[in-house]
């Protein structure tokens, strides 16, 4: 059987799971989670590098996007019920704002479970404001009506020129880990100028992959708000994230 055989009933044989990855303000207390799928297959892990864009090609992102942000938001609202306001970031994919859908199934996710619309963080690619500009901003602008914040992932690896960043309405931008692991030999040119787009163009920023001590320091300095990575936590089953909110809060 190929992946993409066994992806078709992976999520009828409950092989996916989420994990959630911790992401800290500078005094090291937890403000979001990021929510990671994960697919156990024939006693092996799989990684969402692999089997995301299979699922793409193939449109079964759609059902099982539907089933992530379903999973995510109901852990939302129990950490939101226990320890008030903590975000949680949804990776969503670009074929997924091209779903009739999407826009509904979002609204009706968060009334569902009462979530305040400004705790759901919707984290996307470059790649989402490259084409069809008019369905995606419109679309974009409908969930912001209702709350929800956008994150631009993996920020610095795609094409976006400077004109389409001024052009979107993006409420966080997360450095790519590429940018942040060699800080320490290369310089934080790139987090600088990332920090000085971000007063001017009002959006905030998180760097990903802080692995060291020194990479938490040199950051800080920069005056990076919000930090995720290795050194703060790897990204935790759902019942070692409850946990550890109730140790570090
Ligand atoms: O957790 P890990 O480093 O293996 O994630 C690898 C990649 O898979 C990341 O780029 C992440 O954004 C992506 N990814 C993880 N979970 C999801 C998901 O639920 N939906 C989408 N579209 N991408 C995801
Ligand atoms: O593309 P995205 O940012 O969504 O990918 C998140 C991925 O990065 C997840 O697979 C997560 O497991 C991984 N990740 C998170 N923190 C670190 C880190 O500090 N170092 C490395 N190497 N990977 C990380
Ligand atoms: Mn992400
Ligand atoms: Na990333």
């Amino acid at each position: 059987m190929t992946l993409n055989e066994a992806l078709k009933g992976a999520l009828e044989r409950n092989e996916f799971r989420l994990m959630y990855q911790p992401i800290v303000d500078t005094t090291g207390q937890i403000v979001s989670f990021e929510a990671l799928m994960r697919w156990r297959y024939r006693e092996q892990e799989i990684s969402p590098v692999e089997f995301i864009p299979l699922m793409e090609q193939s449109g079964r992102i759609n059902q099982v996007g539907k089933w992530v942000l379903e999973e995510a938001c109901r852990t939302l609202a129990q950490i939101h019920q226990q320890h008030g306001n903590i975000c949680m970031c949804v990776n969503i994919s670009l074929i997924q704002f091209y779903d009739k859908g999407f826009v509904n199934n979002v609204k009706q996710v968060i009334e569902r479970y009462a979530i305040p619309g400004h705790l759901l963080h919707l984290e996307v690619t470059e790649s989402l404001f490259q084409s069809e500009q008019t369905m995606i901003n419109e679309k974009v602008s409908q969930l912001q009506q209702h709350g929800v914040k956008f994150s631009v992932d993996d920020f610095g690896t795609g094409y976006s020129s400077l004109s389409v960043i001024q052009n979107m309405n993006i409420d966080y931008i997360k450095i790519d880990r590429s940018f942040i692991q060699h800080i320490e030999q290369k310089g934080l040119s790139i987090v600088r100028a990332v920090m000085n787009m971000s007063h001017s163009l009002n959006f905030s920023v998180i760097a990903e992959g802080v692995e060291t001590e020194k990479q938490r320091q040199l950051l800080e300095q920069c005056g990076i708000p919000y930090m995720q990575g290795y050194y703060f936590s790897r990204p935790l089953e759902h019942p070692g994230a409850l946990a550890y909110l109730n140790t570090a809060m």
